[in-house]
């Protein structure tokens, strides 16, 4: 799987979103946006984010050129972490 921008529609590409403290959302509509579903749309592969102290869960989801989950989505396991 390779990373483009958004609005890029290219074979077995797709930009990163990142799901904080929710579940994989519907794969065959757009990824929502909001605090929750962060779109990484210029292709980036790298962040920093703050969240406020207490428990979270993050987990990676493969978005189309148009913001939309593969067939079948492409996902990271979902991880726990403390912030204190
Ligand atoms: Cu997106």
């Amino acid at each position: 799987m390779g990373v483009a921008p958004r609005g890029v529609k290219f074979p077995n590409t797709g930009h990163h979103h990142l799901l904080i403290y929710v579940d994989l959302p519907s794969s065959d509509q757009e990824i929502p946006s909001d605090r929750n579903h962060l779109h990484f749309g210029a292709g980036e592969t790298e962040t920093m984010i703050e969240l406020p102290p207490g428990k979270h869960t993050l987990q990676l989801l493969m978005g189309d050129d148009m913001h939309v989950p593969h067939n079948p989505p492409v996902y990271s396991r979902k991880i726990t972490i403390y912030v204190r």
